[in-house]
């Protein structure tokens, strides 16, 4: 059994959940402490005490304490990759990978806790200067989704502790197990009791209670469109700062020019690895006429020999969906499409045969239509369209039409028309001949329109949400 942290101290609590692996529903991972209400404003207070010290603490302490967390992750990246595999249903090689680029985000802010840096300018004024330097906002509340069990909380924390804030963390209720191994590292590295305190337990009562707190300065969360406004709205109450990422509706564009086996490979990473569930996945192709079947085919033929089964099988290419409810949204939207007059041209099917698991083969409607509801709202699984475009202008015209504007990819060797999809894709993030999902981990992250509010997470770009700026003015 897995307790909470709060102030330092493990909590252990009467109620705990359960963490299944959804490549076999048999296999019970372990039980996590379960926080309420009550706990969960124990846990604020703890880090409302905790940012007096650590808000001032030395660089050289925050620098040592991701550092240490940094090197744990990567030492035990195969284990802790493989607990990620076990709960949320990506390979293991995506697992690991995971892992690693958690640790590789501990040691960027590792490193930036001893790159903070001021200005100091002269004034208007005679004989005045000015210094403009930053502080911590004070205490975080972190919200974070169960697609990426240990990346989102490294990107988020990481960032958060570096520059002097504290934080109440609480992780997605399918996937505690990375987010709690995190929570003990940082502890057993060196962090001073409440800075982080891990408050695991339902999003309408933990996650409540972070977002009705007064005591709470800034939240940042992944997750749906739906919660994310209540998140934001909850913020604007308190008038506090909050940072969003929700959903995507990807558009992966393919001009006749491109090189085919890379645009293929492209498409099937983007749309069906890590099973199509990251908000970054390509779930719109747009391809122009004159490759249009080639694309298709070749798409088909990748398909036929991805290895659907259990995630942590070595052979397995992808993974089962991360639990009934998802599965369940999936195969409605699979049956929408069809109703919609997509074509279905591959997959589709719930997998019962391989074992007790959320088994679904991917799934590639053609023919579809940029009107069809499987085109305009996230299903986040391994589901994506194809969608017929006459020529350049058109299929830009597609890629933009959509509320959300997280990436944008496009396939081709034209110069002009990538130069001209840089400036005129409407996302935050766009990709150039390399899938829309996947993204590195020391530049800044985040969408445009509906997909993201606030700003970017990661990179030094991360500061921006974990500082605020002062501005001091001095006579001698
Ligand atoms: C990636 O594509 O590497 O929840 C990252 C998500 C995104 C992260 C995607 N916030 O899917």
């Amino acid at each position: 059994m897995r307790p909470l942290f709060i102030g330092g101290n493990r909590v252990d609590t009467p109620d705990t959940r359960s963490n299944i692996n959804p490549s076999n529903l048999n296999d019970v991972i372990d039980h996590y402490c379960v926080a309420d209400a009550k706990l969960t404003e124990r846990a604020i207070d703890a880090a409302v005490e905790a940012f007096s010290a650590w808000s001032v603490s030395d660089i050289q302490l925050r620098h040592d304490v991701l550092r240490r967390t940094a090197d744990e992750i990567f030492a035990r990246r195969h284990e802790l990759g493989n607990l990620l595999s076990r709960e949320e249903g990506k390979t293991l090689k995506e697992g690991i990978a995971e892992v690693t680029r958690a640790a590789n985000i501990f040691w960027f802010f590792a490193g930036e806790a001893l790159r903070a840096t001021g200005e100091i300018v002269p004034s208007v004024r005679s004989g005045a200067t000015v210094e403009i330097t930053r502080e911590p906002v004070g205490v975080i509340g972190i919200i974070s989704p169960w697609n990426f069990p240990i990346a989102i909380p490294a990107w988020k924390i990481a960032p958060a502790l570096c520059y002097g804030n504290t934080v109440v963390f609480k992780p997605a209720e399918l996937v505690p197990g990375c987010a709690w191994e995190v929570a003990d590292i940082l502890h057993r590295a060196g962090l001073p009791a409440g800075v982080l305190n891990f408050v695991y337990g339902p999003g309408s009562v933990v996650g409540q209670a972070i977002l009705d707190s007064p005591k709470v300065n800034a939240v940042s969360f992944t997750g749906s469109v739906d919660t994310g406004k209540r998140v934001a709205e909850a913020c604007a109450r308190h008038m506090r700062r909050c940072q969003l990422e929700m959903g995507g509706k990807n558009p992966l564009v393919v001009l006749d020019d491109a090189d085919l086996e890379n645009a293929v490979e492209c498409a099937i990473d983007g749309s069906y690895f890590s099973t199509g569930q990251r908000c970054t996945a390509s779930s719109r192709l747009i391809v122009t006429e004159g490759i249009y079947s080639r694309f298709v085919e070749a798409c088909v033929d990748r398909l036929n020999g991805q290895r659907i089964g259990d995630a942590r099988d070595p052979n397995t290419t992808i993974g089962p969906v991360v639990d009934q409810s998802q599965l369940d949204q999936d195969i409605d939207y699979i049956e929408l499409g069809r109703r919609e007059g997509a074509n279905l041209r591959w997959g589709g099917l719930r997998l019962s045969a391989v074992s007790e698991g959320f088994y679904l083969q991917p799934a590639l409607f053609i023919d579809s239509g940029p009107h069809m509801r499987i085109n305009r709202e996230e299903i986040f699984g391994p589901v994506a369209s194809v969608i017929r475009a006459r020529n350049y202008e058109e299929a830009l015209s597609l890629a933009n039409d959509t509320p959300f504007g997280l990436t944008a990819g496009i396939c081709t060797s034209s110069f002009k028309h990538v130069q001209h999809f840089k400036r005129h894709a409407q996302a935050g993030m766009v990709m150039v001949n390399m899938p829309t999902a996947g993204v590195d981990f020391h530049v800044p992250f985040g969408g445009s329109k509906g997909s993201s509010l606030g700003q970017r997470e990661q990179g030094t770009y991360a500061r921006e949400f974990f500082t605020q700026v002062k501005t001091s003015y001095q006579r001698p």
